[in-house]
């Protein structure tokens, strides 16, 4: 089944919308297998950020998403890489669409509320640069037993 990384940023953090974005992937029908409040050091910010190192907006970017507390997750489910993003929406805050994540809540580019992994590739490495192992849940859902 495929994963995803997807990081309420410190923005969305802030203005207490983790909630809101726990719950639109749930009721899409993903499955949450990991989750954590962290604040990521700039090391591992560069990492999760690499393919960006050199452009006019890195520093900005790092010195964003290092500035507060991030809610880290791991979602799996079918199709979930694609499917997430198009429920984020566009980086361009002036492409987003209302009905996405950004669309809906965010203003700004930079300010954007969340991340989300753009390819199978990115979703693996940047799934080991915030989680171990043994912080990643694999669980068959078994919901009458707990109504
Ligand atoms: P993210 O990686 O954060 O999920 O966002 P994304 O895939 O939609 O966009 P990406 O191209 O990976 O860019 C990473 C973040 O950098 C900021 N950005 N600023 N031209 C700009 O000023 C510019 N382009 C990108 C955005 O905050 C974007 O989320
Ligand atoms: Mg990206």
């Amino acid at each position: 089944m495929e994963k995803t990384f997807l990081m309420v940023k410190p923005d969305g953090v802030q203005r207490g919308l983790v909630g809101e974005i726990v719950k639109r992937f749930e009721q899409k029908g993903f499955q949450l297998i990991g989750s954590k409040l962290t604040v990521i050091s700039r090391e591992q910010a560069e990492l999760h950020y690499a393919e960006h190192k050199g452009k006019d907006f890195f520093e900005r970017l790092v010195t964003f998403i290092t500035s507060g507390p991030v809610f880290a997750m791991v979602w799996q489910g079918e199709q979930v890489i694609a499917l997430s993003r198009t429920m984020i929406g566009k980086t361009n805050s002036l492409e987003a669409a209302p009905g996405t994540i950004r669309g809906d809540y965010a203003v700004h580019t930079h300010l954007n509320l969340i991340h989300g992994s753009d390819s199978p590739e990115s979703a693996e490495r940047e799934i080991s640069n915030f989680f171990k192992s043994d912080e990643l849940f694999e669980y068959s859902k078994v919901i009458q037993q707990w109504i």
